[in-house]
């Protein structure tokens, strides 16, 4: 993944690693100070200390939706990576910095005894890190972020401050069962006699920053916008939704603790790490952030700039200076540019339903191969006749007939409807020289497969035009660039059809290495704070060693070779009276 980045090290002799804890695994990336890959090493929950029996590294309850993982698992498994960084003959004292990018919402329940336990962590009888914590949490658990147990949690959040939209315009996203805030309330309820022997509650980032250096560390500010109780805009937790914690806010307040917004170093690494593994003692550690965060770190990613994930799901990350939030989407603070933000959209529907409508083309032709070429080759001619939603550009009719189908194979979550698949054309007569539209008129479209596959295209394009263009600071609200990642950006006409809906105006790409994004993301993060902190931009600093040349260009700024060509102008009108028509 590392490998696009250019390997101009400033510290010739400086190594930095990025430490990835998700739900499966924990990894680490050493890069060097051009960002290039020195070593990769991981530690699989399940495969690696099986003692925990987790199944992909969490436990399920299947009766209360819960999701929870083991504390002392993680401490483990830093153990075991760092003997296996050791054992690559990896010369970790070189090590100068470390910052860390890990699954979001989390958190992990400290007791009093973590403080001194932490500052205490050494070398003793070569006890480890989890027999040298084990007396140090209040909950020997954490709750993991496909947990779903808080629903009415995530009622009373809302209910506070006056409903969604306004929790979402506080906190930047509305009441969701993963996120902290109301898992922490969960746990109040629940557990109450665990809630009371907390001192200190970390998101999963600073729970492991805590452990590198050895001392309890903030929680980061872009991670802290997963929690429904930081106000993103003021910079500071609600005090309505902390009074939900009781009379005595500040007993919540206590157990937060402050929120780290600087990019510098919060300490050195532990002793511990020192004298086990032979970590130089210079080795800073960085506030760490969430994974999601961390992967706009590990591309070069200006404002305006999106990376759009096709996976099972589909996600777009965009970074932003409009903090322009919605119950339908994340934003989050940047985790390291002030006064920027990362807007964050999940869809439900993403690889499935375009998967479907693949294989509805195929069986027509009685295919039952799964391959793409038929899909690809219908998309490559209607977008080569010029087609925009089912009508070819060359039409002359007064009458326009255009097509939007909604692809829904799951509940989708923007918008928030039901499972479907829906196929609508919205008639409007263009009335001759005073161009004024009649009122529109809607009709269903028959199921054909050949249709439905720019149409599929067109819409989940669409869809991520229309929200993200709010959110846009360029004058046409157009992206910069794009970034493909994910399964589906293998397919490069998926991702040309989508970069013709969303027009990039300085192109679209497809990366498609980006399983370590977000410790490579973390990995610059610390090289940046050593080395580039304070004096040069963020941007400045990520340009200056990206390749773009390993990046393969898929849309050279704009159709037709020009940059300004935007097809689907009205394109996004037509999809919104299509979806206030079908879900309003
Ligand atoms: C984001 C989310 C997931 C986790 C995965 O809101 O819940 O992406 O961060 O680790």
């Amino acid at each position: 993944m590392a490998r696009y980045f250019s390997s101009s090290a400033l510290l010739p002799d400086a190594y930095y690693l990025g430490l990835d804890l998700s739900t499966q695994q924990l990894k680490g990336i050493v890069v060097d100070s051009g960002l290039k890959q020195i070593a990769l090493a991981k530690v699989e929950f399940e495969v690696d200390l099986p003692a925990y029996k987790t199944v992909k590294g969490v436990f399920v309850k299947a009766d209360t939706n819960e999701v929870l993982a083991p504390v002392a698992m993680w401490l483990d498994a830093v153990d075991l990576l760092f003997a296996r960084l050791k054992d690559m003959d990896v010369d970790l004292a070189r090590l100068r910095g470390v910052s860390g990018a890990c699954q979001q919402h989390g958190s992990v329940y400290w007791n009093e005894k973590a403080a001194p336990a932490l500052a205490a962590l050494q070398v003793k009888d070569a006890a480890d890190l989890a027999e040298q914590l084990k007396d140090s949490f209040a909950w020997d658990m954490s709750p993991n972020w496909q947990d779903h147990s808080t629903e009415q949690e995530c009622r009373q959040f809302e209910a506070c401050v006056g409903g969604p939209e306004r929790l979402a315009e506080i906190t930047g996203s509305k009441a969701h069962h993963r996120f902290t805030g109301p898992q922490i309330l969960k746990l109040k309820h629940r557990l109450p006699q665990c809630y009371e022997s907390t001192t200190r509650i970390s998101l999963v980032s600073s729970f492991l920053a805590s452990v590198l250096a050895g001392k309890l560390v903030d929680v980061e500010v872009s991670d802290a916008c997963g929690m429904n109780l930081w106000d993103v805009t003021k910079q500071e937790f609600n005090s309505d939704l902390l009074g939900l914690f009781g009379p005595d806010a500040d007993g919540i307040r206590r157990r937060l603790g402050p929120v780290n917004t600087s990019n510098a170093a919060v300490g050195s690494v532990s002793p511990y790490f020192v004298e086990k593994y032979g970590v130089s003692s210079d080795c800073k550690v960085i506030p760490f952030t969430g994974d999601n965060p961390g992967t706009i770190l590990s591309l070069p990613l200006h404002a305006n700039d999106v990376i759009i994930s096709l996976g099972t799901s589909t996600t777009a990350l965009v970074v932003t200076q409009n903090y322009v939030p919605s119950p339908l989407y994340h934003l989050f603070a940047h985790p390291v540019v002030p006064n920027s933000y990362m807007g964050m959209l999940c869809y439900c529907n993403g690889s499935l339903a375009r998967e479907k409508v693949r294989d509805e083309v195929n069986s027509a032709a009685g295919d039952t191969s799964g391959s793409w070429d038929r899909f690809n080759a219908i998309a490559e001619a209607e977008m080569a006749k010029g087609t925009i939603l089912g009508s070819s550009s060359s039409s002359s009719s007064s009458t326009k007939y255009k097509q939007i189908g909604f692809f829904f194979p799951l509940p989708e979550i923007i918008p928030s409807v039901r499972a479907q698949q829906t196929r609508l054309i919205l008639v409007t007569d263009d009335n001759g020289q005073q161009r004024q539209q009649q009122p529109h008129k809607v009709l269903q479209w028959e199921n054909s497969p050949a249709a439905d596959v720019l149409g599929i295209l067109e819409s989940q394009g669409l869809s991520i035009r229309s929200r993200l263009a709010p959110m846009l600071t360029s004058s046409d609200q157009r992206p910069r660039r794009i970034y493909f990642v994910g399964g589906a950006s293998a397919n490069k006409v998926i991702c040309e059809a989508l970069s013709r809906v969303l027009v990039p105006s300085e192109g679209a790409y497809r990366v498609q290495d980006m399983k370590d994004a977000c410790a490579v993301g973390a990995a610059a993060k610390a090289v940046y704070s050593v080395e580039g902190g304070g004096t040069k931009s963020w941007e400045d600093f990520i340009e200056e060693r990206t390749d773009y040349g390993e990046f393969a260009e898929v849309f050279g700024g704009g159709l037709d070779g020009t940059t300004d060509t935007d097809l689907y102008k009205d394109g996004v009108e037509v999809f919104k009276k299509c979806e206030e028509y079908c879900f309003q």
